[in-house]
């Protein structure tokens, strides 16, 4: 049966009946929760509840809401000992009348409890069907519902830092400051189209376009901090790379504090490229080792060179290896690609074995031009290895702060951006001098898209959307 709530601007459907759902990963572990909302919580758990062999009621549950009931489930033959908690609503995840059972985490049993559940009347639950109910009764907004699907999946502390900031209302208050923003710009414009024939004072038009461009830019830094946390999320990459045998493989195994790579003195042992994931200050880093660059007629090792090519242009971190101890082929790799040097850390591996000709200075000459680093090292002794990870970890943290980014989902971006164009045509507008009755129509729509950011104006769709994202049990 479907009830029909109004719930801001729009109408919305909530479906009343009961369901649940197996909340915990569907693995072998201490305890598995399931969850069950809506109307017939009490009466489904009166049926399949009982404690030395009595059953529980109704009564007995809702006397003590939020309390843990140690009892048996399954009546009359019990399968777990369990811990039940009732929620009276609103009191709940949900909103709703909830319930959690805690059984021992096996998935057989806890199908085989769900199974007692539906047979008593309960529904399997859809994906986020959980959160979506306690969005839909008011628990959470939107954003906060995205959140929480957000810290579920996030990978790494970085990614979880953010998807935390977002729960704890990050977006929230973002979009509260713009709406308000417009809200104002909005009733300024109204009331001079209301009462523009009398005497009344209004901000000067320049003030107003001021104003317009202050939100403009505020969408636009959102978008870019976002991008900025999309992009460390997906690919920050460190590639190593350089000529054949200078401890390219060696490095990656000592950065990844195990022998992955192949290591050996026989030069092109590494065909194609390598890619493992580590993390660095939380933050999660493709690592990627490269065939070495030398000039071969192999058509494999040629192909494993191109590839290698291409990771090192697309990559966040340069890490150029040369080999201490052989001056003049490094010099040489540096004179022929140095064009390709630019932010890059260029490491003197081998310095054990230092060769005795070897001149830093004739590097400086050449890479005058390029920003670089640069550090000598041995992985064979571990020799300035600690002061090139600290410059390693500096240069990650000093440009990716979680503070100052922001995670957004794909549908905010879009509706950010559809703030900017409505924003943008309105300076266009005002630029061509119309009236305030064209362009308020424009900030109209930039209110409308902030509603949708936050779900105060809301469609099945973008409900729908969101709440995919979920498992079941959320
Ligand atoms: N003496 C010395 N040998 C090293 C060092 N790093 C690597 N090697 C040796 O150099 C050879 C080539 O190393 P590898 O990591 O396979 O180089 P890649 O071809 O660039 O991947 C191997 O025999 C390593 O043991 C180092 O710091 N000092
Ligand atoms: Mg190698």
């Amino acid at each position: 049966m479907w009830t029909k709530r109004k719930i801001f601007q729009t109408t919305i459907s909530l479906k009343n009946d009961t369901i649940a759902a197996i909340s915990t990963p569907l693995l072998s572990g201490a305890i598995g929760i399931i969850r069950l909302s809506g109307p017939d919580t009490l009466s489904i758990s009166e049926k399949i509840l009982s404690k030395n062999s009595i059953p529980l009621t109704k009564d007995k549950i809702s006397q003590s809401p939020r309390s843990a009931i140690y009892c048996d489930l399954g009546y009359p033959i019990p399968i777990d000992k369990i811990i039940y908690t009732y929620f009276k609503s609103p009191f709940s995840y949900t909103g709703e009348e909830m319930a959690e059972f805690s059984l021992h985490g096996n998935p057989i049993l806890l199908r085989e409890a769900l199974e007692l559940l539906f047979k008593e009347g309960a529904r399997p639950a859809e994906r986020g069907e959980f959160t979506k109910r306690a969005y839909l009764n008011g628990k959470v907004d939107l954003t906060q519902a995205e959140a929480i699907a957000q810290m579920i999946r996030a990978r790494s502390r970085f990614e979880l830092e953010l998807a935390q900031k977002n729960n704890f209302g990050e977006i929230h208050r973002l979009t509260s400051k713009l709406r308000s923003e417009l809200i104002n710009l909005k009733s300024e414009c109204e009331a001079e189209i209301d009462f523009s024939t009398e005497d009344l004072t209004f901000e000067s038009l320049s003030e107003r376009v001021e104003r317009i461009k202050n939100v403009i830019s505020l969408c636009k830094t959102t978008l870019q901090r976002s991008d900025r946390a999309e992009s460390l999320i997906e690919s920050t990459k460190i590639v190593i790379y350089g000529e054949p045998n200078t401890g390219k493989s060696s490095l990656m195994n000592l950065l990844l504090g195990k022998d992955r790579a192949i290591v050996s003195d026989t030069p092109g042992t590494t065909r194609d490229f390598l890619s493992e994931e580590i993390q660095i200050s939380g933050i999660p880093i493709k690592l990627v080792d490269t065939a070495g660059i030398r000039s071969t007629d192999d058509t494999v090792e040629k192909l494993g060179i191109e590839k290698s090519k291409s990771e090192y242009d697309s990559a966040n971190i340069k890490i150029i290896v040369i080999d201490a101890s052989n001056y003049k082929d490094s010099l040489n790799f540096i004179k022929t690609h140095f064009k390709d040097f630019k932010n890059s850390i260029i490491l003197a591996n081998k310095i054990d074995m230092v060769s005795s000709d070897w001149d830093q200075k004739e590097f400086n000459k050449i890479l005058d031009n390029q920003e670089r680093s640069y550090f000598e090292i041995s992985c064979k002794y571990k020799d300035g290895i600690e002061e090139f990870i600290n410059y390693l970890y500096e240069r990650i943290n000093r440009t990716e702060n979680p503070e100052n980014l922001i995670l957004l989902e794909a549908r905010n971006k879009y509706h950010f951006g559809k703030i900017l164009i409505s924003l943008e045509t309105t300076l266009h507008l005002i630029d061509n001098n119309s009236p305030a009755e064209i362009y308020v129509n424009e900030i109209d729509e930039a209110l409308v898209s902030i509603g949708l950011i936050n779900g105060k104006i809301d469609t099945e769709e973008i409900l729908g959307r969101v709440f995919s994202k979920f498992c079941v049990g959320k």
